[in-house]
């Protein structure tokens, strides 16, 4: 029992210790000016309490969204703090937010606590939030797409280099028709129609233009889209095409991996705006050919059903080029990030990038790790503990490269592996495959 403790202990520390790259994010640095989110009152109006707020009566959807900020602050704040106690995961998080900083969510009123927001320093806040969830690089979801973002890069604007840019593609993969028409009012020249073979070459050759312009520009460390549940490969649609030649080899050329967050079904009560997107499981798959297809491409991928995850764990034994990544949105549940992680861990060892934060407001960082720490000290110090048991003394220096590979480190030599890292079913010579 002692031993067992001390394992517990030192797994602790380390978790504690070891600082986290972040992968996904919906976060900007400050000199994105009002896209930085952070404060009392983006907390409370978090889409995750948004939803949350609308199982119970009382105000109308017209109502809320014609509020100012703070009055839907209010709204949320008594209906999910005051009427009921905080239980659930998103509420919870608010309340872990506001102690890590010092703050009595039950002493404090919702005044008292925006006096105390008010008098920080927008940049000095950023620093104390990533020091308090241990966070060192934050990855941004970055779209030419968004009129407001777009117009900071024309602007050439300064980026704070713990922030790492990804080029996130959902309009041109998901809604062409809409995409190719911003893409020509950008000056690229490219036709909506994708079926004639001989009109889509040009087409697909601006798209790679598109493609390269903004990498470059924002310095995309990689690609992304997320993607409904019912997404196809291959298929007849834009989205096949634009993948099969334009945005796969563009990723092969650049080694620049490609991210595919699978399962969200956007907009199933749209009265809810950015709180009322839903979930349902993937047909996996399509999946399965892009990484068979494309076996010099790199692929991260993460899965919004608990249903799906199995298979996903699977399929990452089969393609050294598909990387795990996160336990996304409704996945970033204690309960089921507990179950997720130790499947993961029993299927690959720690090959996977245990989570991301998805957080949109900086105070978040703090909770999101906090509570993705916790899981993960329970879940490694019954593994470290298994193996002890099985004849094999986990020293300290194996806790720390484990936990540095779980929270980035994989994440890392995934990305600057020159060829996908063997796995233990393709290290199989090819000749004895069929025996
Ligand atoms: O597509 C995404 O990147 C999702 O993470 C978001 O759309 C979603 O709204 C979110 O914030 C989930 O945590
Ligand atoms: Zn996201």
């Amino acid at each position: 029992m002692p031993e067992q403790n001390q394992l517990q202990d030192t797994v602790r520390k380390v978790v504690e210790a070891t600082p986290v790259i972040d992968i996904h994010t919906h976060l900007f640095p400050s000199a994105f000016g009002d896209l930085s989110l952070w404060g009392i009152d983006q907390m409370l109006t978090y889409h995750y309490l948004i939803a949350e707020t609308f199982q119970y009566p009382g105000v109308t959807y017209d109502k809320f969204w014609a509020a100012p900020i703070t009055e839907r602050a209010d709204w949320i704040w008594d209906q999910l703090f005051v009427e009921r106690s905080p239980l659930s995961e998103a509420c919870r998080g608010v309340v872990t937010t506001l102690n890590s900083l010092g703050l009595d969510a039950r002493q404090q009123d919702l005044q008292s606590l925006r006096g105390w927001f008010a008098e920080q320093d927008p940049n000095q806040f950023v620093d104390r939030c990533m020091e308090l969830a241990g966070v060192s690089h934050i990855g941004m979801t970055n779209s030419p797409f968004d009129a407001d973002e777009r117009s900071f890069w024309e602007k050439g604007v300064e980026v704070d280099d713990r922030f790492i840019a990804a080029l996130r593609l959902d309009p041109l993969l998901l809604d062409w028709r809409n995409a190719s028409v911003i893409l020509r009012d950008l000056g690229y020249d490219v036709e909506t129609d994708l079926h004639m073979l001989s009109v889509r070459e040009d087409t697909v050759n601006e798209v790679r233009r598109f493609l390269k312009d903004w990498a470059e520009k924002i310095n995309a460390k990689y690609v992304m889209v997320s993607l409904p549940p019912d997404f196809t490969y291959p298929s007849e649609e834009p989205s096949s095409h634009l993948l099969l030649e334009a945005v796969l080899p563009f990723c092969e050329e650049r080694d620049l991996p490609f991210a595919m967050m699978m399962g969200v079904r956007r907009q199933v009560n749209p009265q809810l705006r950015l709180a009322g997107d839903g979930v349902e499981r993937s047909d996996l798959q399509a999946l399965r050919h892009l990484c068979d297809q494309f076996p010099q491409n790199k692929f991260l991928v993460t899965a919004l059903s608990q249903e799906n995850q199995q298979e996903l764990c699977v399929m990452a034994r089969k393609f050294a080029n598909l990387h795990l990544f996160g336990c996304w949105w409704f996945m970033n549940t204690p309960s089921l990030m507990e179950n997720m992680t130790r499947m993961r861990l029993e299927l690959l060892g720690p090959s996977f990038t245990m989570q991301h934060s998805d957080a949109r407001i900086v105070d978040q960082l703090i909770y999101k790790w906090k509570h993705t720490r916790e899981v993960l000290i329970k879940v490694l110090s019954d593994k470290y503990a298994d193996l002890q048991l099985a004849g094999w003394t986990p020293q300290r220096a194996d806790i720390e490269r484990d936990v540095k590979a779980l929270l980035g480190g994989s994440f890392q030599e995934f990305c600057q592996a020159a060829e996908p890292v063997l796995t233990e079913e393709n290290a199989i010579p090819v000749g004895a495959r069929n025996l």
